[in-house]
């Protein structure tokens, strides 16, 4: 009888510059950068990822294409502009190869998906192993496409393995070896554990992923609240219960923050809003996904918690309409409520995959 799931995470190598040197060869020995051109002078933008080459010279995704040109200064480097249609025909013969490997396929980006093989590998780490050598050869082989795989109990665990060795890596954490696997890694490898939790981990002296774990869980509440403090604790400990999602789709994306004082001031508030859509609008933008409906949440000085919900006539993926939205929203709500207001959130879902209206257009110009 199978006790224990079998878990992968499959994430394909520098995705969008592996790409580019599929259908162009002669620039694999090249450091090749993929970058979102503004248009507003030739080198204003955004890098999207480079390859390995690149990397080694300190290109990294999100920094500015002028300072990726200047490390690259003196090299043969190739800087390509982002093909998204290209990218996301190779995602999906990707995604249907693997979809052949797999009790059940969750694809969580454009190239990232869990795959859970329990049955497949017969609950076996070591045949998962041999599993595992097999898709990457005929992905190599069907596709000449190269990526990462982890391999855990569940999905936390093998996210953290896949990334832990790239790229081509494959790295497999046993049940037994999960504790020891996390233990000695920094909190921030935890879904979830950003800049200020980190900190705010650090004075209570918790370091490491072990450290949380032997942590007292009474404590954590107290300082994260329940949900937060029970997620820091079950994570740290390697366990996650979620499902390997055939759909894929999740239903909502949403972020939640305190604020640093109780207000109804509204600019005060949407500062803390426009944080909370940023990290929403990169998911949102990762998942290749448009919304209909976008929802604030107030939690106020009682504790009682509020929602007001917006439907927009057509799918949107556009940034500003979600602040734009949030912001009538929370005029609207401090109109109808006399309560200052202690945490906000903001929420996007309905989604689609289908393009906006808007991007058609500007296809034109
Ligand atoms: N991406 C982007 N902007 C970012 C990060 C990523 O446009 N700031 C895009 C380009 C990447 C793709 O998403 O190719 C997948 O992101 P990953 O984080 O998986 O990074 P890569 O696949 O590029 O590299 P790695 O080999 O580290 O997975
Ligand atoms: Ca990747
Ligand atoms: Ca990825």
């Amino acid at each position: 009888m199978v006790t224990e799931r079998v878990i992968m995470l499959v994430d394909l190598d520098y995705f969008f510059a592996q790409c580019e040197e599929l259908r162009n060869p002669d620039i694999k020995n090249k450091p090749v950068v993929v970058g979102v051109y503004s248009g507003r002078t030739e080198d204003s933008g955004a890098v999207s990822t480079s390859n390995y080459i690149a990397r080694g010279y300190g290109v990294k995704s999100g920094m500015p294409l002028f300072m990726a040109k200047r490390k690259l200064e003196g090299t043969d480097a190739v800087f390509l502009h982002v093909d998204h249609e290209y990218y996301d025909e190779m995602s999906n013969k990707i995604m249907e190869l693997l979809h052949g490997y797999a009790g059940s396929l969750e694809q969580v980006s454009v190239d990232e998906a869990y795959l859970d093989v329990t049955v497949q590998v017969d609950g076996s780490f070591e045949t998962a192993r041999e599993y595992a050598q097999k898709i990457k050869q005929d992905a190599k082989q069907k596709l000449r496409v190269s990526f990462s795989i982890g391999v855990a109990p569940n999905k936390l665990v093998a996210k953290i393995a896949c990334d832990s060795q790239k790229p081509d890596g494959l790295t497999i954490v046993k049940p037994e070896d999960v504790k020891a696997f996390l233990s000695p890694m920094p909190v921030n490898r935890l879904l979830g554990v950003g800049k200020k939790t980190t900190l705010k981990m650090e004075q209570m002296d918790i370091k490491t992923i072990g450290d949380l774990a032997g942590f007292n869980v009474q404590k954590l509440i107290e300082v994260f609240g329940r949900t937060l403090g029970l997620y820091f604790y079950t994570a740290a400990n390697g366990v996650d219960n979620t499902p390997v999602l055939e759909q894929g789709e999740a239903e909502s994306i949403s972020r939640i923050g305190t604020l640093k004082m109780d207000t109804r001031n509204l600019e005060f508030l949407l500062q803390k809003t426009t944080e909370l859509t940023e990290d929403v609008y990169r998911e949102v933008t990762e998942k290749r996904l448009s919304f209909k409906q976008i929802t604030i949440h107030a939690v106020l000085t009682d504790l009682t918690s509020k929602t007001r919900m917006t439907t927009l006539d057509t799918p949107s993926k556009d940034k500003g309409i979600i602040n734009k939205t949030v912001r009538a929203l929370m005029e609207k709500f401090l109109s109808e409520s006399t309560l200052e207001i202690r945490r906000v959130g903001v929420k996007v879902s309905g989604f689609s995959r289908e393009e906006p209206k808007q991007k058609q257009l500007t296809g034109f110009f």
